[in-house]
C-alpha cells in the first residue's frame, strides 16, 4: 500500500495538536502518513497569535486574529490543561487559575517546541481550494505562497491527498448585521473581531450588540480601561450577571437616529460607539461545495461522525477522507482538540474503525437531537464532556486518562453568577497534578499589565 497522505489546514492548537499527536506516535514507532501543514500566517498558533493589524495583512489577506490586548483567559486553564503538559511542567511552579493571553501561548508553545514542530509547517502558506476527485479517489489542494506575492509565481503546484484535515478555526470571520440608522451613526462602528485596545474607548459610552462571550468579555474590558458607560443590548436573553452600575442590559435595539439608540422596550440612550459582538461564521469559501461544512456556531455542528468526519446525507464527496478538526462550541478547548487530533490520525491509520453510513449518519443525529433537549449551559457542558469522553476512549488517549473537568466548569459558571467581576479571581486545582492555583497579586479588574512578566511577578 502506498503512505498515505494529509493535508492539514491550519497550525493553530487544533492543527498543532495533530502534528504533536503525530510525531508522538512516530516516536513510539507507528509508521505515521504524511502530513503536509499549511498555515497563512508567519507564526504558529491560530488566534493565540496576537495581532495588532485588522483588515488585511501586508500580502491583502483577510486578517485570521480576533484576539485582543488585555485578554485574560475567560475559564479557568484547569479545564484545559493537557495531562501530559502541565502547567507546572512549563512553567516549574503553579500559576493562578485564569492567565493572560501570553501566558496561555507561551504554555502551548512550550509543548510543542518539546516535539520540535515548528519546521513541519509550511508557514505563508495559504490554502486556495480542496476539491475531490473521485475517479483517482484523491484531493487536490491548491495553495499560494504568500511571500512570492507579486513575483513570478504566487500558485503553487497543485498537490493531491488522501485525506484533508480542516483545522482553520471558526472564530475569524466575523457576523455583522446591521440595524437601521447604523449607516449614518456618527461614531466608530466595528465588530468585535476587529477589537484591539480597550484604551480607545476611555470616556466614552458603547453600544455593545449581543449577548455571549464577547459581548461580556469587551464589556468589562472598556470599563475596566475607562469606558464611562456600556449598554449590552440582546436578541434572545440577557446575560444576567450582576454588572456595575457603569454596565446595563437592554433588549434588542431597533434603530439608531444620529447617537441616540432606540430599544425595543421604547427606551432611549445616546452613545459614542457601536460594537458588534454578534459571533462569526463558519466560513470555508476555499472548500469545494461537496465538501463544505456549513454550520452556525454550535456544540454539534451538523453532518460531523463523532464531531469530525464529513459524513453528509446523499453523495459524499469525501468517502469519508475530509476530516474536521475543532469545529465545535468551545467549553473545552485544548484537550478537546487534542483528543480530535489522536482519534482523526488514529482513524486514518486504520486503528479506529467506522460503521456503515447510515449508523454513521443515527449516530450524528443523535448527539443533534440531544443538543436540541439541552436545558441550560450545565447540560451544555454535560453534553460536550461525554462528546470529548467519547472520543478520548475511542482512541485510547493517554492509556485511559480521565478528562472530566465537568465540576471545575459547573464552579466556574457558579462563580460568574455571582459576581461576574471577580470569577477570574478565583482558584482551581489541577486535575493532574492535585496543587490548587495560587491567587494572583492583582484582582482581574485592578490588573492592568496583562504581560506575562507581570502576571508571573509574585508579590
Ligand atoms: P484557530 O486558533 O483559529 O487557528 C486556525 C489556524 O488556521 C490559523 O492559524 C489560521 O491562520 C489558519 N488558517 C485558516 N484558514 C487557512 C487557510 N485557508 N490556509 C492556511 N491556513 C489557514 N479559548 C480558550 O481556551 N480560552 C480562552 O480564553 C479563549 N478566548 C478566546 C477569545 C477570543 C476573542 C476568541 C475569538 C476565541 C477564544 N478562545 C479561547 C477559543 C479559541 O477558538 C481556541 O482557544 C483556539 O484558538 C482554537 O484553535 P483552532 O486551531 O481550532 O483555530
Ligand atoms: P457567540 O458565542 O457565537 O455569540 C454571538 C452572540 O451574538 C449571541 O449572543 C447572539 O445572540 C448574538 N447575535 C447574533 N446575531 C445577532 C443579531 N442579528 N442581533 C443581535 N444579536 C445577535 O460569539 P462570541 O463572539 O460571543 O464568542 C465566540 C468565541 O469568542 C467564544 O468561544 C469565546 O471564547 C470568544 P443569540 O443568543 O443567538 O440570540
Amino acid at each position: 500500500m502506498a503512505p498515505k497522505r494529509i493535508c492539514l489546514i491550519g497550525a493553530g492548537p487544533s492543527g498543532m495538536s495533530v502534528l504533536f499527536q503525530l510525531e508522538k506516535l512516530r516516536k513510539e514507532g507507528v509508521d505515521v502518513p504524511e502530513v503536509v501543514c499549511y498555515e497563512k500566517q508567519s507564526n504558529w498558533g491560530g488566534l493565540w497569535n496576537y495581532t495588532w493589524r485588522t483588515g488585511n495583512d501586508e500580502h491583502g489577506e483577510p486578517i485570521h486574529g480576533s484576539m485582543y490586548r488585555y485578554l485574560w483567559s475567560n475559564g479557568p486553564k484547569e479545564a484545559l490543561e493537557f495531562p501530559d503538559y502541565t502547567f507546572e511542567d512549563h512553567y516549574g511552579r503553579a500559576i493562578p487559575s485564569f492567565p493572560p493571553r501570553e501566558v496561555l501561548f507561551d504554555y502551548l508553545q512550550g509543548r510543542w517546541k518539546k516535539m520540535g514542530l515548528k519546521e513541519k509547517i509550511n508557514f505563508k502558506t495559504v490554502v486556495r481550494m480542496v476539491t475531490f476527485n473521485e475517479e483517482t479517489d484523491k484531493f487536490s489542494v491548491v495553495t499560494e505562497n504568500l511571500t512570492e506575492r507579486n513575483l513570478t509565481s504566487k500558485i503553487q503546484p497543485t498537490e493531491e491527498f488522501d485525506y484533508v484535515f480542516v483545522a482553520s478555526g471558526h472564530y475569524s470571520v466575523p457576523y455583522v448585521p446591521t440595524y437601521p440608522g447604523v449607516d449614518r451613526f456618527p461614531g466608530r462602528v466595528m465588530h468585535s473581531h476587529d477589537f484591539r485596545d480597550a484604551c480607545e474607548f476611555k470616556d466614552k459610552r458603547i453600544l455593545i450588540v449581543g449577548a455571549s462571550y464577547s459581548a461580556e468579555d469587551i464589556a468589562l474590558q472598556t470599563i475596566k480601561y475607562g469606558a464611562s458607560k456600556v449598554i449590552c443590548t440582546y436578541r434572545s436573553k440577557p446575560q444576567g450577571y450582576k454588572w456595575p452600575e457603569t454596565i446595563e442590559e437592554r433588549p434588542i435595539f431597533t434603530h439608531v437616529d444620529g447617537k441616540v439608540v432606540h430599544f425595543s422596550d421604547g427606551t432611549t440612550a445616546e452613545v459614542d460607539a457601536i460594537m458588534f459582538c454578534t459571533g462569526y461564521l463558519h466560513y470555508y469559501p476555499w472548500i469545494e461545495d461537496k465538501l463544505r461544512l456549513r454550520s452556525v456556531n454550535s456544540l454539534y455542528p451538523p453532518n460531523l461522525y463523532k464531531g469530525i468526519i464529513f459524513t453528509p446525507e446523499g453523495h459524499n464527496g469525501g468517502n469519508n477522507k475530509m476530516l474536521y478538526i475543532g469545529t465545535q462550541d468551545q467549553y473545552y478547548t485544548y484537550t478537546m482538540f487534542d483528543v480530535e487530533a489522536l482519534w482523526a490520525l488514529k482513524y486514518v491509520l486504520g486503528q479506529i474503525d467506522v460503521p456503515d453510513k447510515k449508523t454513521m449518519r443515527a449516530n450524528l443525529i443523535g448527539w443533534a437531537e440531544r443538543l436540541k433537549s439541552s436545558k441550560d449551559c450545565y447540560a451544555d457542558i454535560d453534553f460536550q464532556t461525554d462528546f470529548v469522553l467519547e472520543l478520548a476512549k475511542d482512541c485510547n488517549y493517554l492509556d485511559g486518562v480521565d478528562l472530566d473537568v465537568t465540576k471545575i466548569f459547573y464552579d466556574w459558571h457558579h462563580d460568574k453568577e455571582i459576581d461576574v467581576l471577580s470569577y477570574r479571581d478565583k482558584s482551581f486545582t489541577s486535575k493532574f497534578t492535585g496543587t490548587k492555583s495560587p491567587i494572583h497579586h492583582s484582582t482581574f479588574m485592578s490588573a492592568l499589565d496583562d504581560s506575562k512578566e507581570c502576571f508571573m511577578a509574585t508579590k
